[in-house]
């Protein structure tokens, strides 16, 4: 799929979830550098970068996106390659090296956090996570007997999508909706959640109504668990910049033309203070939120 068609779907959310963005936009690249007819390496160059943009506008919060993005345009640039060929065969290999890994660590995380999973464990999610069901499955294919709680994710019900897919896993599975997570809360042993977005002090951006969720964990000590794959990490958080929390068309939650006089407002993650996550899964190891600083000094350097 081409560059403005995968833009056009992310918008869109038919692609949706920020490691699956990351994958497509990588691939997106991928298709941009097959098909360009650039004459020299300065327009290839320039037509990658604005395919870069073009992807990277397409929703704001999950910096999954710039990261996979920048990743493969700073290294074709970087390698100042002045043969086309070259240069396309290099975004060819660098998009297919950045979706094989992101796909390798969310294997990763399912068998790191399912060490963390013990027989008996009740779970909760919420909204619809690839790196968090990695963990869920592996517990559950490891012959861990666990059970499940799926929030229903209002307004898009992503959850509906979790529950499908744990029930087709054979996983035992209940959905409720979002607001009655504190009816079910001392049922639950642990919260299993991804995240769009990590910032430098280890809060968590993820779907909206996640951090009224670690709160109610919190308090009723239930552990927290953010799934993330690293790329997830912001590194322009540690100069300062706050990670811009998306806010989609009103009609999505009610019809406006029935509210006269009311305002609608959609906001569509959240953000979750550090001091209510337990534990950050990555496919580099489990860490406290704190240590977020050591990952993205490793990972992006300064
Ligand atoms: C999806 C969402 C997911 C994270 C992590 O929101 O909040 O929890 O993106 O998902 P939306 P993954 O449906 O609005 O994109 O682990 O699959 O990257």
């Amino acid at each position: 799929m081409g560059v403005s068609a995968t833009a056009k779907k992310i918008k869109s959310m038919e692609i949706r979830g920020a490691g699956n963005i990351a994958r497509y936009a990588a691939q997106a690249l991928k298709t941009y550098a097959e098909e360009s007819r650039a004459k020299t390496p300065k327009e290839f160059i320039l037509g990658l970068k604005k395919a870069g943009d073009v992807l990277i506008s397409a929703r704001p919060s999950a910096v999954s996106l710039p990261n996979a993005v920048r990743l493969i345009t700073r290294k074709v640039e970087g390698a100042g390659l002045d043969d086309i060929a070259l240069l396309k065969e290099l975004t060819i290999k660098t998009a297919g090296d950045f979706i094989e890994a992101s796909n390798t660590a969310v294997e990763k995380i399912g068998e790191i956090g399912a060490g963390r999973i013990s027989s008996g464990d009740v779970i909760l999610t919420h909204c619809n996570s690839q790196a968090a069901l990695s963990v869920i499955k592996t517990a559950a294919r490891q012959g861990k007997d666990i059970e499940v709680f799926a929030t229903e994710s209002r307004p898009w019900n992503q959850g509906h999508i979790t529950a499908k897919e744990l029930a087709k896993e054979g996983i035992p599975v209940t959905l409720i909706v979002d607001s009655a997570v504190r009816v079910f809360i001392r049922k639950i042993d642990k919260v299993i959640v991804g995240a769009d977005s990590i910032a430098v002090n280890g809060a968590v951006v993820n779907k909206v109504g996640t951090a009224q969720i670690a709160l109610t964990a919190h308090e009723a000590r239930a552990l927290f668990f953010v799934c993330a794959e690293s790329y997830k990490f912001s590194p322009a958080t540690v100069l300062g910049e706050l990670i811009e929390i998306e806010e989609r068309d009103p009609g999505e939650i009610a019809d406006p033309k029935k509210f006269k006089g009311v305002k609608i407002r959609n906001p569509v993650f959240d953000v979750t203070p550090p001091e209510y996550v337990d534990l950050i899964i990555t496919e580099k190891g489990v860490m406290p939120p704190q240590a977020a600083l050591i990952l993205i000094k490793e990972q992006f350097g300064w």
